[in-house]
C-alpha cells in the first residue's frame, strides 16, 4: 500500500529516503516526491490500516487553518456570552497581535476569577507523538502559567466502566490491559462470546502508536484451531469473517437482559460454578434472589428476556449450554456502556464470567473492551515510554468529562457522581487543544447553547472543525507530519522517531511554541519551557526510557542512535494473566483491589450511594427514552471505519467512503421499503433534538429496527443562524442525547438514541464543512 495521490506541496524539496513516523492508526514511513507525500506502512505490520491514506490529501487541504483568527464579535465587543459563536465572521491577525490579545485575556480571567474559572479539560485524542501531545501541552501550560484549571475525569470511551470496575472487579487499567491476551485466545479459548463484537475497524487504532495490527490474524488462527466466536449485537460486521462468527442479532441496549437470561438458564440447569462463586465473590445469594424472581416476582429467564432482546428463548438456552464447562471468554465492547445505564452490562458480564468459573483462566473469563482498541489484549512494555510532565494543578474542581454542557449551562447546580454530590463550577474561559467537542459530545444544538455562555473560547486546531468555528480565538497548529516527535504507546514494543516530513502549513505553529509565546506574555516562560527547545525536550524525555533500559542491563542506545534508527524495540512484560490470574490461584494472598477483596456481585459501596439508577447489584433497567411511534428506530452511532473520530475527515480515504459528499447510514431492507427509501438515496434522520442528512446503504447486515450512522462527519449546519439547524453532512451527534449513564459514573451515552428516518426530497444543500469560514 503506497499512497501517491494527494495535494501537491510544491514548496517541499524531494526527499531521497523514506523516514519513519507514526499515527494512532499505525507506524509508517514517508517521503516527499515530486511535491507529493508518499506513505508506506511499517514493513513489520501484517495488516496495515488504510486510514493512513488520509494523510497525503490532508496535508495541504483547504480545510487547514493558515493564520491566527479572532471572531469579529469578540474583537469588537470584548469577552462575554454571545449567541453569535459559530456564525460570526473571523478577522485574521498576526501571531503577535493574537498572542497579545489572548495573553491579556488569560491574565484578566486569572486575576478577576482565578484559575477555577478556566475549563482546561480539553478532552480529545489529538495526534500521536509524546511531546507534542496537545492535551499534555495545554495542561502543562495552564498549570505553570495560570496555577491550574478545572479538569475533566474519565473518558468518552469508558465513562461508565472506568468508574464501575474498581468498585466491583479491579483497576480499570489492569482489567483492560493486563488480562486476557490475543495469544491466550489463539491457544486456549473454546468459545468467545462478544457483546458488541470486536470489529477490526476499531482494533486498527491505538492512542499513540501501533506497529503491528495482529487482531485479524489472531482471530483467524483461533478459529482454525476450533475456537467458536459468537457475536451479540445489531451489526453483522462487528466480527470479521476470519473469525467465522455466528451472529446473534439483538436489540441494542438490551444486553443486560440477555446476560441475566443466560445466567438464569445456567442456574436452572445447575451449570454454574458454585465453588468459584463461594470462594471468589460476594453477594451471590442476594443476587440469586433477584435472578430467580424472588425479590420482584419476575424470574429473569429466557422467556422473559426473549421479547426484550429480540432473540428466541430457545436460542438463549442453547447459548447458555454452550458456555458451560468450556474455556469461555466474555467480551463486552466499550459501546455497550456508552449508553443509558451503561454500568449494568459491564457489571453483569463480570457476574456471568464469575458464574461460569472462568475468571483468571488463560483465554477465559472476562476481557472487557478487548478488540475495541489495539492496546488491549497485548503485553505491556517493561520500560516506561517518554512523557511530558504536566506540572501541578492547584484547582481541585473537576467534572466527569461528558458533563461539559451541563456545567456551562448550569453553574452552581448540584449533581451526583460516584457517591458524591458535587456542584458545577462557574466557567468564564474554555481552552481546547487536541480535541473536537463538536465531534465527541452529544446533542450538538445544546452544546452550541452551552458554548454561547462563556466569556471566551480558545481553540488550537489544524483544521476548521466546528469547534474551531465556534471559538473566539483560533490558533493554527501544525500536524504531526510537520514536526519532530517521539511516538509510542505503553502496549506497543516499537518506539518511533517521528521525523518531520513537511513544512508547517501557512503560519501554523507547534502547540508548544504557541504556549511558549503565551507564557512569555504572562511572565511564566521559565516554568513552562524550563529553558528547553522542542529538540531539547525530546532528548530530555527520551532519557527516561534509555535509563530504564540500562537499568535492566539491556542495550540502551543514546538519543542520536535512536533518532537515526527505524525505531527502537522495547522489552515487554510477560503475558501472565495479571491480577485475575493471581487472585484465582489464591484469593486470600492476592485479594482484588475491591472493598471486599473479591468480585463484588453485590457492592455495599454502591448500595450505600443510594442512587436508584445504579443499585446494589446488576439489574435490568428499562430505557427512559424507548422507541415510540414518532421515533421508532434505534440509531447506533458507532466509530467510523475510514478515519479516527473526526480526524482528517477531509482526507482521501474518508471522503472516498462518502456518497454525494455525505456520510453513509446503514438500514435494513424492511425499514427502507416501509419508507420508500432506495439504495443510495439521501435520507433525513430526525428526532426532537435535531436532524441530519446521510446517504443510505441498504443491507441485511443491520438488524431491522436499527439504523447505523458512524460518528466523525464534520458538523455542517445548513443555516448556523437557526436555533436547530439541520446537519447536511451526517453527524449523528445532532440526534444523540446529552444525559449521563447514571448517577454513578455520569458517562457519555452517545452510542444509542431513537430516531425517525425519511427519504429526503428537497434540494440537496452543499457541504461547507471543509471550506474555511
Ligand atoms: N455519538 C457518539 N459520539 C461519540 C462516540 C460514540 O460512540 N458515539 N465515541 C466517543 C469516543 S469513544 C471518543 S474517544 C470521542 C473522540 O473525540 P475526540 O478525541 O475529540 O475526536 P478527534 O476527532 O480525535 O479530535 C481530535 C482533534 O484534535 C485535532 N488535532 C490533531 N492533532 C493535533 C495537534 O497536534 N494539536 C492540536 N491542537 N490539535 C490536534 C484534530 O484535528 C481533531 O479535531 O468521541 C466520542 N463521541
Ligand atoms: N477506525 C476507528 N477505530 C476506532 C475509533 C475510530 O474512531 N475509528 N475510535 C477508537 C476509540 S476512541 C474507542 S473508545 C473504541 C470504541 O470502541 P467501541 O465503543 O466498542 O466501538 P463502536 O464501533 O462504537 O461500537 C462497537 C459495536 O458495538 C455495537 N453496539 C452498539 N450498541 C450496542 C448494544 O447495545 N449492544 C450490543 N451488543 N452491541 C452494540 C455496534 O454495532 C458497534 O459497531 O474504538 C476505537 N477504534
Ligand atoms: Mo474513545
Amino acid at each position: 500500500m503506497t499512497m501517491k495521490t494527494g495535494m501537491r506541496v510544491p514548496e517541499m524539496q524531494d526527499m531521497p529516503v523514506f523516514l519513519p513516523h507514526t499515527a494512532h492508526w499505525g507506524v509508517f514511513s514517508a517521503r516527499m516526491h515530486n511535491g507529493l507525500l508518499e506513505v508506506r506502512p511499517h514493513p513489520g505490520d501484517p495488516d496495515p490500516n488504510h486510514i493512513l491514506d488520509n494523510f497525503p490529501t490532508a496535508l495541504r487541504h483547504r480545510a487547514r487553518i493558515a493564520q491566527p483568527m479572532v471572531r469579529r464579535g469578540w474583537l469588537e465587543h470584548g469577552p462575554g456570552p454571545d449567541g453569535r459563536r459559530g456564525r460570526d465572521e473571523f478577522v485574521p491577525l498576526s501571531w503577535d497581535a493574537a498572542l497579545d490579545l489572548l495573553g491579556a485575556e488569560l491574565a484578566r480571567v486569572r486575576d478577576a476569577h482565578g484559575p477555577g474559572a478556566v475549563f482546561g479539560g480539553s478532552y480529545g485524542w489529538s495526534s500521536a507523538g509524546r511531546f507534542h501531545h496537545a492535551q499534555s501541552q495545554v495542561h502543562r501550560f495552564l498549570n505553570t502559567s495560570l496555577g491550574g484549571y478545572v479538569r475533566s475525569v474519565n473518558s468518552y470511551s469508558s465513562g461508565a466502566s472506568s468508574v464501575l470496575l474498581p468498585h466491583i472487579l479491579g483497576e480499570y487499567e489492569d482489567l483492560t490491559k493486563g488480562n486476557v491476551s490475543w495469544a491466550q485466545i489463539e491457544a486456549h479459548s473454546d468459545i468467545v462470546l462478544a457483546f458488541g463484537g470486536m470489529a477490526l475497524k476499531n482494533s486498527m487504532v491505538a492512542g499513540g502508536s501501533v506497529s503491528q495490527h495482529i487482531e485479524r490474524g489472531a482471530m483467524a488462527r483461533a478459529h482454525r484451531r476450533g475456537c467458536e466466536f459468537v457475536l451479540v449485537g445489531p451489526l453483522r460486521e462487528d466480527l470479521p469473517t476470519e473469525a467465522g462468527a455466528e451472529w446473534l442479532s439483538t436489540v441494542p441496549g438490551t444486553d443486560t437482559a440477555l446476560m441475566l437470561a443466560l445466567l438464569h438458564t445456567l442456574v436452572l440447569e445447575g451449570l454454574q460454578d458454585q465453588d468459584f462463586l463461594d470462594r471468589c465473590t460476594v453477594g451471590w445469594p442476594v443476587f440469586a434472589q433477584y435472578l430467580l424472581g424472588e425479590t420482584d416476582g419476575q424470574p429473569k429467564n429466557a422467556a422473559w428476556a426473549a421479547p426484550i432482546c429480540g432473540v428466541a428463548a430457545e436460542a438463549i438456552i442453547a447459548l447458555a449450554r454452550r458456555l458451560a464447562g468450556r474455556r469461555a471468554l466474555i467480551v463486552v465492547a466499550h459501546s455497550l456502556q456508552r449508553a443509558e445505564h451503561g454500568e449494568q452490562p459491564v457489571w453483569m458480564a463480570a457476574v456471568l464470567a464469575a458464574a461460569l468459573g472462568q475468571l483468571g483462566l488463560p483465554g477465559g473469563g472476562y476481557a472487557y473492551a478487548l478488540g475495541a482498541i489495539a492496546y488491549y489484549g497485548r503485553r505491556a512494555n517493561a520500560v516506561p515510554i517518554p512523557t511530558l510532565p504536566q506540572g501541578r494543578n492547584t484547582v481541585r474542581d473537576f467534572i466527569p468529562v461528558a458533563r461539559i454542557a451541563d456545567m456551562l449551562l448550569h453553574p452552581g447546580t448540584a449533581y451526583r457522581y460516584n457517591g458524591q454530590t458535587r456542584t458545577y463550577p462557574d466557567i468564564k474561559l474554555v481552552y481546547w487543544a487536541g480535541g473536537n467537542p463538536f465531534h465527541h459530545h452529544q446533542d450538538l444544538n445544546r452544546l452550541r447553547r452551552a458554548f454561547a455562555q462563556v466569556d471566551t473560547l480558545v481553540v488550537h486546531e489544524l483544521g476548521w472543525t466546528a469547534t474551531a468555528r465556534h471559538a473566539d480565538i483560533v490558533l493554527p497548529c501544525t500536524m504531526s507530519l510537520e514536526r519532530e516527535d517521539i511516538g509510542g504507546s505503553s502496549h506497543d514494543p516499537l518506539l518511533v522517531p517521528m521525523h518531520k516530513l513537511a513544512e508547517p502549513f501557512g503560519q501554523a505553529r507547534d502547540d508548544y511554541d504557541i504556549f511558549a509565546g503565551l507564557a512569555e506574555r504572562l511572565g511564566t516562560q521559565a516554568a513552562f519551557t524550563e529553558g528547553r527547545t522542542s529538540q531539547q525536550w525530546l532528548r530530555h524525555m527520551y532519557r527516561r526510557t534509555q535509563t530504564a533500559l540500562a537499568d535492566m542491563g539491556l542495550p540502551a542506545p543514546d538519543y542520536d542512535a535512536f533518532w537515526h534508527s527505524e525505531g527502537l524495540t522495547l522489552p515487554q512484560s510477560p503475558d501472565d494473566g495479571g491480577q485475575l490470574r493471581r487472585f484465582r490461584a489464591d484469593p486470600v494472598a492476592h485479594k482484588l483491589p475491591t472493598p471486599s477483596g473479591k468480585v463484588e456481585i453485590v457492592s455495599a459501596t454502591i448500595a450505600g450511594f443510594g442512587d436508584a439508577d445504579c443499585p446494589a447489584h446488576p439489574v435490568w433497567l428499562e430505557p427512559t427514552e424507548p422507541p415510540s411511534a414518532a421515533t421508532p428506530l434505534i440509531l447506533v452511532a458507532n466509530q467510523p471505519a475510514t478515519r479516527l473520530h473526526s480526524q482528517l475527515d477531509f482526507g482521501g480515504h474518508s471522503t472516498a467512503s462518502k456518497q454525494r459528499g455525505r456520510e453513509v447510514a446503514s438500514m435494513h431492507p424492511q425499514d427502507a421499503a416501509a419508507r420508500g427509501i432506495g439504495q443510495g438515496d439521501i435520507i433525513r434522520l430526525f428526532n426532537p433534538r435535531g436532524a441530519c442528512l446521510a446517504a443510505v446503504r441498504i443491507t441485511d447486515g443491520v438488524r431491522a429496527g436499527v439504523v447505523q450512522l458512524p460518528t466523525g462527519a464534520w458538523y455542517d449546519p445548513e443555516d448556523p443562524a437557526e436555533e436547530m439547524p439541520m446537519c447536511v453532512h451526517g453527524n449523528p451527534n445532532v440526534l444523540t442525547r446529552d444525559i449521563g449513564t447514571s448517577s454513578l459514573a455520569q458517562g457519555c451515552t452517545g452510542q444509542l438514541t431513537v430516531v425517525q428516518v425519511e427519504r429526503f426530497t428537497g434540494n440537496l444543500p452543499p457541504i461547507k464543512a471543509f471550506d474555511p469560514p
